[in-house]
């Protein structure tokens, strides 16, 4: 059997853009069901945060699974 090399590390700054930068941490929201999306969030979209097989269908959208369309407004506020 033959080793295999590691690829050697790379720094962030050695990174295109310097690396992910400054990442600020918070409280997390309550998932009472664990299913990934916050207690409000569900409610204010007719989910049930008691229900952690709410997460997967699609039912607000035909493309994205309710997870999904939940971390698509994540980011919804980026520029694309
Ligand atoms: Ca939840
Ligand atoms: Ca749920």
């Amino acid at each position: 059997m033959q080793a295999v090399a590691s690829p050697p590390a790379i720094s962030e700054a050695e990174l295109p853009f310097k690396g992910a930068g400054l990442i600020r941490s918070g409280v997390a929201p309550l998932d009472t069901d664990g299913d990934g999306i916050p207690d409000e969030w569900e409610l204010s979209h007719g989910l049930d945060p008691n229900n952690p097989k709410d997460a997967r269908p699609f039912g607000l959208s035909w493309e994205y699974t309710n997870v999904e369309v939940y971390l698509n407004s994540l980011v919804e506020h980026l520029p694309k």
